[in-house]
């Protein structure tokens, strides 16, 4: 039969799906509802094969669902602000308004053409002034709730570029773009307050049982919690008059304080900053410091060093042992106190440092039945369990024992107390750029920094800026920073910091229930449809939107917008699309085009015949030319073709490798579906024929794989395995391929059976090649559209795998027949049969007496 000519006839039932609107989300129903969501794109230009994978995994979710009876909620929207649309701005001169929209507009066009179920009508940007006047509404009820304030904090200041950098801006040091060297410097800035929530964001992890066991332990690990303790160590020596008598660690090993050998304090500590002021030396060594930036894995990385200050910490537990206090550039002013007491035998970053400046180690913690004699360490600390030695009148005791016993007697001699600490900070949200949602505030010099009144949000963006001069635009605009204060009317000036783009993207998915609201959110609607169910995303958002959006939504929980805390009630978090990269040998990245593949297996320039350096299953890039266009798969073989090749194969978890042949394969597979339904519709049953009395073997036998097929691909949907609802359906297909092969439509009841056959196979392949679906639907003869048929159910008694069918009789009476499995038990079928309807009708009111079940043979109920 002829060729399915899927980007013809895939073009044709999108037109039917739009003119039918089949993908508005229905009104409010008694159904149950369903939120699927995938986590929305950064306009960054063209749709890349990548998100669309992530994508077509949500939508086969939305779409089975649908199926299954669920009101589906399925949206699409952009997280559209950010630098990108500013460096376009600057190297191309394009505003970056009309370069986001129009990326928006081109990748909008992308995803259509994928065929996806996403309701249009509620798509937003977040540079929509409607979004982000609504976010400018939560700032302001978060600074009502005091979850917003501001202070001075350290950032990363490029003094070329005069602007704010982000830390991954910064490159060994130096601004990204203009290569100069990185100060740091403190600005006054806008934080959220989220450590508010630190222990409420650490329980809730417990909650969410649908959520990848790693993202819930880097979660919790970024949360940080750790118990510990805070201890005043005197001070003695050259003190500066302003230092205070006492240098305040915290520690989370108590237990090791007789293996204290030094102490250190952030180059930022206020010792630390008052001594320099003495100290040339120490001004430079602090100066030394400040350059590795503020990015705690940067500070990770440096080669530890110190500077040591002269002065003297007294040992809490051992008046004559004065132990060197340094500055170090390990120790973090934004954690703890900023000042800790080393104990190299048990730190690798203390012993590390010990080493360098040769300072005792001197083990305290020894593993059980180890020989204390011959217990050393080496380059390695020991971090492990074990019991105290070395120590006094802790010796002998259990680390936790220990760590007891310090705590007490610390609180008890009033040098300290137990205390909880968060690795979690406040959330710094200013940006000192132009595409972001301004911060509603306005600076008045009488009276002080006063939020923008509500009335008059959205504080717009302007449009006409200039991104000639280094800096912010809107610092620098002529006018638009110029206000009259909403209290006293005197000149004022607002506030030029933008919103970081992770604020618009931790409420958007609350805002899909009710974009058009002239609130954040419509209570009801935000009711009817939170929690998201099923989330979709990349594994480089676990930490940081993750926890933004269970913040965001606590906190709005909290201000009466919402009724949950959990976000997303199920997180999967999906694999990405590698593909081989071409290297020409002058080292120039070469498109796969450009290559061809010999017979003897080597791969080779097309232009010059020469070898190529093959990289392979690298993640696609730009750079390095190994991307895919979705519109050109599209084109050439279909969206249905892109949409089964990215779930074939791999689980996905994983990355799947594109490649020509597995694309040509999801092809093959589609011909092979519409040609199988297509052959055999004409010697079809009508549809709706009524399933004949009894069956033969071989319909009999296709029957059992059909309903079998539908139980194990609704299984693995269920569990979004993916790739094994392909195989599966693959095996059904060769299934229904041999069947075809007999002489199946001279016979009524096999004829019947071919057709349950493959319209249960077409409903099967509708979530994931849903054009081939509608195709195949109509090819057996339906009007109706496949995207609003319900799921099929199998029926038990055919997916018994050996099965017999057994007689059963009322009062010796034959009244009925029971399939049911081989060796099940007397219990079991005679429950079965008990169950059977024209057993009730036989029984009538009469109450049975006995039921005698002779295995595998009969059952007779006695009434
Ligand atoms: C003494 C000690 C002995 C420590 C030992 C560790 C091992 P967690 O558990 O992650 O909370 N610390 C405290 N404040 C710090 C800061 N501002 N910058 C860098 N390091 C800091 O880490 C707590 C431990 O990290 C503390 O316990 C302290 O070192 C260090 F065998 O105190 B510990
Ligand atoms: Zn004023």
């Amino acid at each position: 039969s002829e060729r399915y000519n899927a980007p013809e006839r895939e073009k044709y039932w999108r037109q039917v799906w739009r003119e039918q609107d089949v993908f508005r989300t229905p009104e409010m129903s008694d159904r149950p509802k369903y939120y699927v969501l995938e986590m929305f794109p950064y306009p960054s230009g063209r749709i890349h094969v990548g998100h669309t994978r992530n994508y077509t995994m949500g939508d086969v979710v939305a779409r089975y669902k649908r199926a299954q009876g669920y009101d589906v909620l399925h949206p699409m929207g952009w997280d559209a602000f950010g630098m990108p649309a500013e460096n376009a701005a600057m190297a191309k001169g394009v505003h970056p308004k009309e370069w986001t929209y129009e990326n928006i507009a081109t990748m909008r066009g992308q995803l259509q053409e994928m065929g996806f179920a996403l309701d249009w009508d509620r798509e937003f940007a977040t540079c929509d002034p409607e979004y982000y006047a609504q976010q400018q509404k939560l700032f302001l009820d978060f600074l009502k709730h005091d979850l917003v304030y501001r202070r001075m904090a350290r950032v990363n200041w490029d003094p070329v570029d005069q602007t704010v950098l982000a830390n991954e801006q910064v490159i060994d040091g130096r601004g990204w773009r203009s290569g100069a060297v990185v100060e740091q410097r403190e600005l006054p800035q806008w934080f959220f307050r989220i450590t508010r929530y630190a222990d409420d964001l650490l329980e809730g992890l417990d909650t969410l049982d649908r959520w990848p066991e790693k993202v819930r332990l880097m979660q919790k690990n970024w949360i940080g919690k750790s118990e510990g303790c805070l201890i005043k160590f005197k001070l003695s020596g050259d003190r500066p008059a302003d230092a205070p008598e006492t240098l305040d660690v915290f520690t989370t090993r108590h237990d090791t304080i007789f293996g204290a050998t030094f102490c250190a304090i952030a180059p930022n500590h206020p010792l630390a900053q008052s001594l320099a002021e003495q100290d040339p030396n120490l001004r430079d060594f602090i100066a030394e410091c400040q350059r590795i930036g503020t990015s705690e894995e940067a500070i990770e990385r440096a080669e530890k060093k110190g500077y040591d200050t002269g002065l003297k910490a007294i040992h809490p537990f051992k008046r004559n042992s004065r132990l060197r206090v340094f500055v170090a550039n390990f120790v973090l002013m934004e954690y703890g106190t900023g000042a800790i007491f080393g104990c190299p035998a048990h730190d690798q970053r203390d012993l590390d440092f010990a080493r360098k400046y040769r300072l005792n180690v001197k083990p305290v913690v020894i593993p059980d039945g180890a020989d204390p004699e011959s217990f050393k360490i080496g380059s390695e600390a020991y971090t492990g369990p074990g019991h105290i030695y070395n120590s006094e009148f802790l010796d002998g005791l259990s680390v936790d024992e220990a760590k007891e016993k310090i705590a007490t007697l610390v609180e008890e001699r009033g040098i300290g107390e137990r205390q909880v600490k968060f690795r979690l900070r406040d959330w710094g949200v200013s940006r000192q750029r132009y595409w972001g949602c301004p911060i509603p505030m306005i600076h008045c010099p009488t009276c002080g920094i006063i939020p923008e009144r509500e009335e008059n949000l959205p504080v717009q963006l302007p449009e006409d800026v200039s991104f000639e001069k280094p800096g912010n635009p809107l610092d620098h605009h002529p006018t638009w920073k110029h206000v009259h204060c909403p209290e006293c009317g005197s000149e004022a000036e607002r506030e030029t910091d933008t919103l970081d783009t992770f604020v618009d993207s931790s409420w958007y998915f609350a805002r899909f229930c009710s974009p058009r609201a002239d609130t954040p959110v419509e209570k009801t609607e935000a009711d009817r449809w939170l929690p998201v169910d099923q989330y979709i995303g990349g594994v480089e958002h676990a930490i940081l939107h993750l926890l933004y959006a269970r913040f965001f939504t606590r906190a709005m929980r909290d201000m009466g917008y919402l009724d949950l805390e959990e976000p997303f009630a199920g997180l999967f978090t999906q694999g990405m699309i590698v593909h081989d990269t071409y290297r020409s040998q002058s080292g120039e990245w070469l498109s796969p085009d450009q290559v061809r593949f010999t017979e003897d297996g080597k791969t080779v320039e097309i232009d010059t015949g020469s070898p190529v350096t093959v990289g392979h299953a690298e993640k696609m890039s730009k750079s390095k030319r190994n991307t895919v266009d979705p519109t050109d798969i599209v084109e050439r073989f279909g969206a249905d073709t892109a949409r089964w090749f990215m779930l074939s194969d791999s689980p996905p978890e994983r990355d799947v490798q594109w490649t020509d042949a597995g694309v040509e394969g999801a092809w093959r597979f589609i011909q092979k579906l519409t040609r199988l339904v297509t052959d055999a519709a004409d010697a079809l049953p009508e549809q709706g024929t009524p399933a004949p009395e009894s069956f033969s073997n071989p319909a009999e036998d296709l029957r059992r794989a059909s309903h079998r097929a539908v139980k194990a691909v609704t299984g693995d949907l269920e569990a979004l395995r993916f790739n094994r609802a392909i195989a599966q359906i693959h095996e059904f297909a060769n299934k229904i391929a041999s069947a075809q092969q007999s002489d199946w439509h001279d016979q009524p009841d096999f004829a019947w059976a071919m057709r349950e056959a493959l319209e249960f196979i077409t409903q099967l392949v509708g979530p994931i090649i849903p054009h081939a679906g509608e195709e195949c639907w109509a090819r057996l003869g339906y009007n109706s559209l496949l995207i609003n048929q319900p799921w099929p159910e199998p029926e038990d008694a055919l997916l018994i795998d050996d099965a017999i069918t057994i007689a059963v009789q009322v009062n010796g009476k034959r009244r009925a027949e029971l399939t049911i499995s081989r060796d099940a038990e007397k219990e079991e079928v005679e429950r079965a049969a008990l169950e059977l309807e024209s057993v009730h009708r036989a029984l009538g009111d009469r109450p049975v007496k006995r039921v005698i079940v002779v295995p595998q043979r009969i059952v007779n109920v006695v009434a």
